[in-house]
Protein backbone atom coordinates (compact mmCIF):
# COMPACT_ATOMS: atom_id res chain seq x y z
CA UNK A 1 0.00 0.00 0.00
CA UNK A 2 1.40 3.83 -0.74
CA UNK A 3 1.93 5.94 1.55
CA UNK A 4 3.10 9.27 0.94
CA UNK A 5 3.94 12.67 2.74
CA UNK A 6 1.77 15.84 1.89
CA UNK A 7 2.66 18.99 3.16
CA UNK A 8 0.37 22.29 4.20
CA UNK A 9 0.39 25.71 5.82
CA UNK A 10 -2.15 24.42 8.03
CA UNK A 11 -4.46 20.97 8.56
CA UNK A 12 -6.99 21.97 5.48
CA UNK A 13 -4.21 22.51 2.81
CA UNK A 14 -2.54 19.02 3.75
CA UNK A 15 -5.75 17.23 3.86
CA UNK A 16 -6.69 19.16 0.58
CA UNK A 17 -3.19 17.68 -1.00
CA UNK A 18 -4.37 14.46 0.29
CA UNK A 19 -7.04 14.05 -1.50
CA UNK A 20 -5.75 15.54 -4.46
CA UNK A 21 -3.05 12.39 -4.61
CA UNK A 22 -5.32 9.54 -3.51
CA UNK A 23 -9.38 10.84 -3.63
CA UNK A 24 -11.66 10.02 -0.98
CA UNK A 25 -9.97 7.03 0.20
CA UNK A 26 -7.40 8.91 1.69
CA UNK A 27 -6.67 7.64 4.98
CA UNK A 28 -4.01 9.97 7.10
CA UNK A 29 -1.65 7.77 8.83
CA UNK A 30 0.55 9.75 10.76
CA UNK A 31 0.54 13.89 11.29
CA UNK A 32 3.48 16.06 12.38
CA UNK A 33 3.12 19.67 13.32
CA UNK A 34 5.82 22.77 13.16
CA UNK A 35 5.39 26.09 12.74
CA UNK A 36 3.41 27.04 9.86
CA UNK A 37 3.34 23.32 8.42
CA UNK A 38 1.24 20.64 8.96
CA UNK A 39 2.58 17.17 7.31
CA UNK A 40 1.34 13.99 6.79
CA UNK A 41 1.86 10.34 6.16
CA UNK A 42 -0.94 9.45 4.12
CA UNK A 43 -1.93 6.16 2.46
CA UNK A 44 -4.00 5.29 -0.85
CA UNK A 45 -6.66 3.08 1.06
CA UNK A 46 -7.20 2.30 4.93
CA UNK A 47 -5.05 -0.47 6.17
CA UNK A 48 -7.22 -4.28 5.03
CA UNK A 49 -4.78 -6.12 8.44
CA UNK A 50 -2.95 -5.63 11.32
CA UNK A 51 0.24 -6.00 9.58
CA UNK A 52 -0.53 -3.94 7.22
CA UNK A 53 -1.09 -1.49 9.35
CA UNK A 54 2.32 -1.97 11.46
CA UNK A 55 4.10 -1.66 7.89
CA UNK A 56 2.37 1.95 7.23
CA UNK A 57 2.90 3.05 10.44
CA UNK A 58 6.75 2.11 9.94
CA UNK A 59 6.48 4.18 6.29
CA UNK A 60 4.90 7.08 7.89
CA UNK A 61 7.57 7.30 10.40
CA UNK A 62 10.70 7.25 8.58
CA UNK A 63 8.66 9.93 5.88
CA UNK A 64 7.62 12.14 8.62
CA UNK A 65 11.43 12.31 9.78
CA UNK A 66 13.25 12.72 6.55
CA UNK A 67 14.51 15.95 5.66
CA UNK A 68 13.54 15.83 1.78
CA UNK A 69 11.15 18.67 1.11
CA UNK A 70 8.00 17.62 -0.86
CA UNK A 71 6.30 19.33 -3.85
CA UNK A 72 3.69 17.02 -4.33
CA UNK A 73 1.89 18.26 -7.13
CA UNK A 74 4.81 17.67 -9.00
CA UNK A 75 4.31 13.56 -8.53
CA UNK A 76 0.68 13.87 -8.84
CA UNK A 77 1.19 13.75 -12.39
CA UNK A 78 3.99 10.84 -12.65
CA UNK A 79 1.48 8.82 -10.37
CA UNK A 80 -1.35 9.69 -12.55
CA UNK A 81 0.67 8.11 -15.49
CA UNK A 82 1.86 5.02 -13.80
CA UNK A 83 -1.54 4.12 -12.10
CA UNK A 84 -3.00 4.72 -16.13
CA UNK A 85 -0.27 2.29 -17.28
CA UNK A 86 -1.35 -0.65 -14.31
CA UNK A 87 1.80 -0.10 -12.29
CA UNK A 88 1.87 -1.36 -8.83
CA UNK A 89 1.80 0.62 -5.62
CA UNK A 90 5.28 -0.51 -5.05
CA UNK A 91 6.53 0.60 -8.26
CA UNK A 92 4.50 4.31 -8.30
CA UNK A 93 5.99 4.53 -4.39
CA UNK A 94 9.89 4.34 -5.07
CA UNK A 95 9.60 6.14 -8.67
CA UNK A 96 7.44 9.03 -6.54
CA UNK A 97 10.13 8.92 -3.38
CA UNK A 98 13.27 8.84 -5.96
CA UNK A 99 11.98 11.93 -7.65
CA UNK A 100 11.24 13.77 -4.65
CA UNK A 101 14.31 13.39 -3.41
CA UNK A 102 15.87 14.52 -6.45
CA UNK A 103 13.73 17.35 -6.14
CA UNK A 104 16.52 19.89 -5.68
CA UNK A 105 18.35 18.90 -8.36
CA UNK A 106 15.76 21.50 -10.09
CA UNK A 107 14.80 18.84 -13.29
CA UNK A 108 11.28 18.42 -14.49
CA UNK A 109 9.10 16.03 -11.99
CA UNK A 110 8.47 13.89 -15.49
CA UNK A 111 12.10 13.76 -16.90
CA UNK A 112 13.27 12.40 -13.31
CA UNK A 113 10.81 10.13 -13.46
CA UNK A 114 11.62 8.68 -16.86
CA UNK A 115 15.33 8.27 -15.68
CA UNK A 116 14.31 6.60 -12.86
CA UNK A 117 11.90 4.10 -14.95
CA UNK A 118 14.66 3.54 -17.44
CA UNK A 119 16.51 2.11 -14.30
CA UNK A 120 13.76 0.17 -13.32
CA UNK A 121 13.54 -2.42 -15.97
CA UNK A 122 16.24 -4.59 -17.20
CA UNK A 123 17.55 -4.33 -20.65
CA UNK A 124 18.92 -8.45 -21.91
CA UNK A 125 22.45 -8.41 -22.89
CA UNK A 126 23.06 -9.16 -26.35
CA UNK A 127 26.00 -11.32 -27.07
CA UNK A 128 27.72 -12.67 -30.45
CA UNK A 129 30.85 -14.31 -30.21
CA UNK A 130 32.53 -13.96 -33.37
CA UNK A 131 33.40 -17.55 -35.26
CA UNK A 132 30.57 -18.85 -33.55
CA UNK A 133 26.87 -19.33 -34.72
CA UNK A 134 24.04 -17.52 -32.24
CA UNK A 135 20.82 -19.78 -32.15
CA UNK A 136 17.83 -17.60 -30.81
CA UNK A 137 15.06 -19.41 -30.00
CA UNK A 138 11.43 -17.85 -29.52
CA UNK A 139 9.01 -19.28 -27.33
CA UNK A 140 5.74 -17.96 -26.12
CA UNK A 141 2.02 -18.89 -26.57
CA UNK A 142 0.41 -19.10 -30.09
CA UNK A 143 -0.29 -15.79 -31.17
CA UNK A 144 1.84 -14.12 -29.03
CA UNK A 145 3.90 -12.35 -32.14
CA UNK A 146 7.15 -14.52 -32.21
CA UNK A 147 6.71 -15.67 -36.20
CA UNK A 148 6.20 -11.93 -37.08
CA UNK A 149 8.95 -11.14 -34.14
CA UNK A 150 11.89 -13.32 -35.38
CA UNK A 151 10.98 -11.87 -39.30
CA UNK A 152 10.81 -8.34 -37.85
CA UNK A 153 14.32 -9.56 -36.31
CA UNK A 154 15.88 -11.16 -39.16
CA UNK A 155 14.95 -7.97 -41.17
CA UNK A 156 16.88 -5.48 -39.21
CA UNK A 157 19.85 -8.67 -38.67
CA UNK A 158 20.03 -8.63 -42.85
CA UNK A 159 20.05 -4.94 -42.99
CA UNK A 160 23.61 -5.20 -40.80
CA UNK A 161 24.94 -7.69 -42.65
CA UNK A 162 24.83 -10.29 -40.91
CA UNK A 163 24.15 -14.04 -42.18
CA UNK A 164 20.56 -15.05 -40.56
CA UNK A 165 18.97 -17.98 -41.37
CA UNK A 166 15.35 -18.41 -39.97
CA UNK A 167 14.58 -21.92 -39.00
CA UNK A 168 11.38 -23.34 -38.28
CA UNK A 169 10.53 -26.32 -35.75
CA UNK A 170 6.73 -25.70 -36.27
CA UNK A 171 6.55 -27.89 -39.20
CA UNK A 172 2.99 -29.56 -38.54
CA UNK A 173 0.48 -27.22 -38.17
CA UNK A 174 -1.04 -25.85 -41.76
CA UNK A 175 0.26 -23.31 -43.03
CA UNK A 176 3.06 -22.78 -40.61
CA UNK A 177 6.23 -23.24 -43.01
CA UNK A 178 4.60 -20.88 -45.67
CA UNK A 179 4.10 -18.42 -43.04
CA UNK A 180 7.86 -17.96 -42.27
CA UNK A 181 8.48 -18.44 -46.27
CA UNK A 182 6.44 -15.60 -47.10
CA UNK A 183 7.67 -13.64 -43.93
CA UNK A 184 11.44 -14.85 -44.73
CA UNK A 185 11.09 -13.58 -48.16
CA UNK A 186 9.71 -10.56 -47.71
CA UNK A 187 13.05 -9.62 -45.17
CA UNK A 188 15.45 -11.02 -47.31
CA UNK A 189 16.28 -14.43 -45.29
CA UNK A 190 17.01 -17.68 -45.78
CA UNK A 191 14.20 -20.13 -44.58
CA UNK A 192 14.33 -23.61 -43.61
CA UNK A 193 11.97 -26.21 -42.21
CA UNK A 194 14.08 -28.28 -40.06
CA UNK A 195 11.85 -31.83 -38.96
CA UNK A 196 14.49 -32.59 -36.47
CA UNK A 197 17.55 -31.33 -34.81
CA UNK A 198 19.80 -33.03 -37.76
CA UNK A 199 18.64 -30.87 -40.17
CA UNK A 200 19.52 -27.94 -38.35
CA UNK A 201 23.42 -29.40 -38.05
CA UNK A 202 23.38 -29.43 -41.46
CA UNK A 203 22.88 -26.02 -41.97
CA UNK A 204 25.54 -25.15 -39.38
CA UNK A 205 28.10 -27.61 -41.39
CA UNK A 206 27.57 -25.59 -44.29
CA UNK A 207 30.76 -23.48 -45.64
CA UNK A 208 28.63 -20.64 -45.63
CA UNK A 209 27.20 -21.09 -41.94
CA UNK A 210 24.88 -18.65 -40.67
CA UNK A 211 25.99 -16.10 -38.18
CA UNK A 212 22.83 -15.98 -36.22
CA UNK A 213 20.21 -18.65 -36.92
CA UNK A 214 16.49 -17.72 -35.48
CA UNK A 215 13.98 -20.65 -34.27
CA UNK A 216 10.85 -20.72 -34.35
CA UNK A 217 8.41 -22.74 -32.20
CA UNK A 218 4.88 -24.08 -31.94
CA UNK A 219 3.36 -22.08 -29.46
CA UNK A 220 2.71 -25.19 -27.07
CA UNK A 221 5.07 -24.19 -23.94
CA UNK A 222 5.41 -27.82 -22.75
CA UNK A 223 6.34 -29.16 -26.69
CA UNK A 224 8.48 -26.39 -27.14
CA UNK A 225 10.26 -26.41 -23.85
CA UNK A 226 11.26 -30.61 -24.56
CA UNK A 227 12.16 -29.49 -28.03
CA UNK A 228 14.54 -26.95 -26.73
CA UNK A 229 15.99 -29.07 -24.01
CA UNK A 230 16.28 -31.99 -26.52
CA UNK A 231 18.35 -29.55 -28.71
CA UNK A 232 19.96 -28.00 -26.09
CA UNK A 233 21.56 -32.08 -25.31
CA UNK A 234 22.45 -32.20 -28.92
CA UNK A 235 24.37 -29.10 -29.36
CA UNK A 236 26.34 -30.04 -26.29
CA UNK A 237 27.13 -33.59 -28.13
CA UNK A 238 27.97 -31.39 -31.41
CA UNK A 239 31.08 -30.27 -32.52
CA UNK A 240 29.92 -27.34 -34.03
CA UNK A 241 30.13 -23.77 -32.14
CA UNK A 242 27.23 -22.88 -31.61
CA UNK A 243 25.54 -20.53 -28.25
CA UNK A 244 21.43 -21.42 -27.79
CA UNK A 245 19.87 -18.08 -26.26
CA UNK A 246 16.43 -18.52 -25.35
CA UNK A 247 13.56 -15.58 -25.89
CA UNK A 248 10.22 -15.39 -24.43
CA UNK A 249 7.73 -13.82 -26.40
CA UNK A 250 5.28 -11.85 -24.12
CA UNK A 251 2.35 -9.87 -25.20
CA UNK A 252 2.12 -6.32 -23.08
CA UNK A 253 -1.51 -7.27 -23.17
CA UNK A 254 -1.06 -9.97 -21.20
CA UNK A 255 -1.82 -11.00 -17.63
CA UNK A 256 1.10 -12.15 -15.28
CA UNK A 257 -0.25 -14.88 -13.99
CA UNK A 258 -1.18 -16.69 -17.56
CA UNK A 259 2.51 -15.72 -18.17
CA UNK A 260 3.58 -17.49 -15.51
CA UNK A 261 1.75 -20.34 -16.17
CA UNK A 262 3.02 -20.85 -19.89
CA UNK A 263 6.78 -20.70 -18.00
CA UNK A 264 5.42 -23.14 -15.83
CA UNK A 265 4.20 -25.04 -18.64
CA UNK A 266 8.31 -24.77 -20.59
CA UNK A 267 10.39 -25.88 -17.95
CA UNK A 268 13.88 -24.66 -17.49
CA UNK A 269 15.54 -23.19 -20.56
CA UNK A 270 18.57 -21.02 -21.45
CA UNK A 271 16.80 -18.20 -21.03
CA UNK A 272 18.73 -15.39 -22.31
CA UNK A 273 15.64 -12.09 -22.00
CA UNK A 274 11.98 -11.70 -23.55
CA UNK A 275 10.97 -9.53 -26.44
CA UNK A 276 7.49 -7.74 -25.28
CA UNK A 277 4.98 -7.64 -28.41
CA UNK A 278 1.76 -5.82 -28.90
CA UNK A 279 2.49 -2.72 -27.06
CA UNK A 280 -0.09 -0.66 -29.15
CA UNK A 281 -2.67 -2.69 -28.50
CA UNK A 282 -2.71 -1.83 -24.68
CA UNK A 283 -2.57 1.41 -22.02
CA UNK A 284 -1.43 -1.13 -19.42
CA UNK A 285 1.77 -2.69 -20.56
CA UNK A 286 3.34 -2.33 -16.68
CA UNK A 287 2.07 -5.49 -14.91
CA UNK A 288 3.59 -7.66 -17.86
CA UNK A 289 6.77 -5.31 -17.65
CA UNK A 290 7.07 -5.59 -13.69
CA UNK A 291 6.96 -9.35 -14.24
CA UNK A 292 9.04 -9.84 -16.63
CA UNK A 293 11.77 -7.61 -14.11
CA UNK A 294 10.43 -9.50 -11.06
CA UNK A 295 11.53 -12.76 -12.91
CA UNK A 296 14.80 -11.27 -14.07
CA UNK A 297 14.22 -11.62 -17.96
CA UNK A 298 15.71 -8.58 -19.62
CA UNK A 299 13.94 -7.19 -22.62
CA UNK A 300 15.35 -7.64 -25.39
CA UNK A 301 13.28 -6.26 -28.31
CA UNK A 302 9.67 -3.57 -28.29
CA UNK A 303 7.17 -4.25 -31.19
CA UNK A 304 4.11 -1.80 -31.32
CA UNK A 305 2.93 -3.47 -34.63
CA UNK A 306 2.65 -5.48 -37.74
CA UNK A 307 4.95 -3.46 -39.84
CA UNK A 308 7.86 -6.03 -40.46
CA UNK A 309 10.22 -2.82 -41.12
CA UNK A 310 9.32 -0.37 -38.97
CA UNK A 311 7.25 -1.87 -35.55
CA UNK A 312 10.25 -2.75 -33.93
CA UNK A 313 12.46 -1.80 -31.57
CA UNK A 314 15.25 -2.14 -29.48
CA UNK A 315 15.09 -2.21 -25.42
CA UNK A 316 16.03 0.87 -23.51
CA UNK A 317 15.70 3.54 -20.65
CA UNK A 318 14.22 5.75 -23.54
CA UNK A 319 11.75 2.93 -24.90
CA UNK A 320 10.37 1.97 -21.07
CA UNK A 321 9.90 5.99 -19.72
CA UNK A 322 8.02 6.02 -22.79
CA UNK A 323 5.98 3.37 -22.57
CA UNK A 324 5.40 4.08 -18.98
CA UNK A 325 4.59 7.74 -19.09
CA UNK A 326 3.11 8.06 -22.30
CA UNK A 327 1.74 4.58 -22.94
CA UNK A 328 3.77 4.19 -25.98
CA UNK A 329 7.45 3.08 -27.39
CA UNK A 330 8.27 6.32 -29.43
N1 LIG B 1 -0.89 -4.94 -33.17
C1 LIG B 1 0.14 -5.78 -33.17
N2 LIG B 1 0.00 -6.98 -33.73
C2 LIG B 1 1.05 -7.83 -33.72
C3 LIG B 1 2.29 -7.48 -33.13
N3 LIG B 1 3.13 -8.54 -33.26
C4 LIG B 1 2.45 -9.49 -33.93
N4 LIG B 1 1.20 -9.07 -34.21
C5 LIG B 1 0.11 -9.80 -34.89
O1 LIG B 1 -0.28 -10.88 -34.04
C6 LIG B 1 -0.70 -11.98 -34.82
C7 LIG B 1 0.04 -13.23 -34.39
O2 LIG B 1 1.40 -13.08 -34.72
P1 LIG B 1 2.36 -14.33 -35.03
O3 LIG B 1 3.72 -13.79 -35.28
O4 LIG B 1 1.79 -15.19 -36.10
O5 LIG B 1 2.28 -15.07 -33.63
P2 LIG B 1 2.90 -16.50 -33.21
O6 LIG B 1 1.75 -17.44 -33.19
O7 LIG B 1 3.45 -16.29 -31.84
O8 LIG B 1 3.95 -16.84 -34.20
C8 LIG B 1 -0.43 -11.60 -36.29
O9 LIG B 1 -1.65 -11.17 -36.84
C9 LIG B 1 0.56 -10.45 -36.18
O10 LIG B 1 0.44 -9.55 -37.27
C10 LIG B 1 2.40 -6.18 -32.53
O11 LIG B 1 3.42 -5.78 -31.94
N5 LIG B 1 1.29 -5.39 -32.57
MG1 LIG C 1 4.08 -18.53 -35.41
Amino acid sequence: MTVIKVEGRNLREALEKAKSEFGDGAVVISRKRSPGRVTLAVSEAAPRSPVDLLGMRQQARSLLASKVDVNHTNTAAIRRCLTQRGASPTLIQTICQNVQQQAASGAHPLDLAGAELARSFPVAKGRHEAGRTTLMAFVGASGAGKTTSLAKLAYRLVQTGRKVALVTLDVYRVGAVEQVRAMGKNVHCKTLAARDVLQLRSLLQREDRPDLILLDSTGRPDKDGEALRRLQTALREWDEPVDLQVFLVAEATMRPMALEEELQRMGPLPFAGAILTKTDETRRPAPVMEYLAKKGLGLAFLSNGRDLKEDFHRAGGDAFANLMLKGRVQ
